[in-house]
């Protein structure tokens, strides 16, 4: 881990500690392995917001944050120490199958964390009589439930043992505090977001290329895969959306295995995941590299509704504000082209919401709303966020003149907010018509 990243991650813990005060103590599991089947499990993926704090990608950890110290015994001695983290015990044989283990010795070096100590000593924390000092508990609870292997063991026995300080303290969940301070990106995140976005931007470019009806989606898939990794991208950001003709109307449509038809539209949802850090990307691409009539009609109008919401994507400004400026150009469009007579039905063609934070999930694990009064709606520099307005219509809506039917359109891209306006992250790819076309012939 470089500088940077130590102290990206020393400052979040820092401001944490800072958010629960010095009456808190915070016990923050890692996530450990799950099962797919039988003897074997999903790729291993942190907790999110152990992983803020800690950086550490190992599975089986722990960290406890006391920003007013607690006791720990080591060798005999009792010490009082502001961070703990808990890690896998070295272990010679598993580490030939399963991979090298940081260790406890290694911590303070290899983490910027100033203490730390074997997992299955875990609860011993919980056995003095001074946790009774403490009126907060931190815990993420949700993740504790699903915790396996070793951790269930221990988990198991700390659950036992929160009756004891339970009368005394509050039990608070972590993700609220931590959600809020994820909320807004710092510079370190900022460029791994934009890191996830360029190789996804030059993954999006090659496909372009290669592009043409008779292929199948999931070819376009396992190409975006193998771009993604080939430039150095660690993952997937999500499963990604390889949706052709009315499979575009499937909004988390994953199957990704039809042929791609002469004339249809191909929806690309997908992005790389870069060092935990996502993209989000959408583009909608003529098949045979160009646009009919209808397709480029709807096209433009959620262009619009892309570009406009990006423009009004500035500090102060309400999010739901965007989302209504959607709404409007969406069913401005539609009347306009004839399609809708009635503008307030809007909703049963653009099926979903105007955009989302992103970060270290792709649907970031922040507070968030789109209801006027609430405070979690203003838009704030660091704020990172797409805006992807969609049109969508299936083959069912008799409605709708059957050249529109079967397909959707929708155009996503990432927004960082700042004091100077709207940064578009994603910005590589092509979007207008005409340089869609260039880029396909
Ligand atoms: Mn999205």
């Amino acid at each position: 881990m470089n500088k940077e990243q130590l102290s990206f991650h020393k400052s979040r813990r820092k401001e944490f500690s800072k958010l629960i005060g010095n009456d808190a103590l915070a016990i923050v599991f890692g996530n450990t392995h799950r099962n797919k089947s039988y003897d074997g499990d999903y790729k291993f993926k942190q907790y999110k917001n152990f992983y803020y704090l800690t950086g550490f990608t190992e599975p089986n950890s722990a960290l406890v944050i006391a920003p007013g110290g607690i006791k720990v015994t080591r060798s005999g001695k009792k010490n009082s120490v502001k961070e703990l983290l808990y890690v896998q015990q070295n272990d010679e044989r598993l580490e030939t199958w399963n991979g090298k283990r940081m260790g406890y010795k290694n911590v303070k070096k290899s983490l910027g964390i100033e203490n730390a100590d074997i997992n299955e000593n875990l609860c011993k924390i919980l056995h003095y009589n001074e946790l009774k000092n403490f009126r907060k508990l931190y815990l993420n609870i949700a993740e504790m439930l699903k915790l396996t292997e070793e951790m269930k063991k221990i988990i198991s026995e700390f659950i036992d043992s929160l009756n004891r300080i339970a009368p005394h303290t509050e039990i608070i969940d972590v993700s609220y505090i931590l959600g809020t301070m994820r909320s807004i990106k710092t510079e370190f995140e900022i460029n791994r977001i934009i890191a996830a976005s360029e190789i996804s931007i030059g993954s999006y470019n090659e496909i372009l290329s290669i592009l043409q009806p008779g292929m199948n989606e999931f070819e376009i898939q396992s190409a975006l895969e193998y771009y993604y990794r080939y430039h150095g991208g660690d993952d997937t950001a999500y499963h990604p959306i390889v949706a052709s003709g009315e499979n575009a109307c499937i909004l988390h449509y994953e199957k990704n295995d039809k042929r791609l038809k002469e004339n249809e539209l191909l929806l690309i949802d997908s992005a790389s995941e870069y060092n935990y850090y996502c993209s989000d990307i959408t583009r909608t691409f003529p098949i045979n590299g160009k646009f009919s009539n209808e397709q480029k009609q709807i096209y433009e109008i959620v262009l619009k509704a892309n570009k406009e919401c990006i423009k009004k994507t500035k500090p102060g400004v309400k999010f739901s504000s965007v989302a209504e400026l959607s709404n409007r150009i969406l069913a401005e469009g539609l009347f306009k082209a004839g399609l809708i007579k009635d503008k307030t039905k809007i909703r049963k063609y653009s099926l979903h919401g105007i955009g989302h934070h992103i970060g270290l999930d792709t649907h970031d694990a922040v507070p968030s709303s789109l209801t006027k009064n609430s405070d979690t709606d203003t838009l704030k520099p660091g704020m990172i966020l797409t805006i992807e307005p969609g049109l969508y219509f299936t083959d069912k809506m008799k409605e709708i003149p059957a050249k529109y039917r079967g397909m959707g359109v929708r155009i996503e891209d990432v927004v960082l907010v700042t004091k100077a306006g709207p940064k578009v992250l994603t910005g590589g790819i092509v979007k207008e018509v005409k340089d869609v076309e260039r880029m396909m012939e």
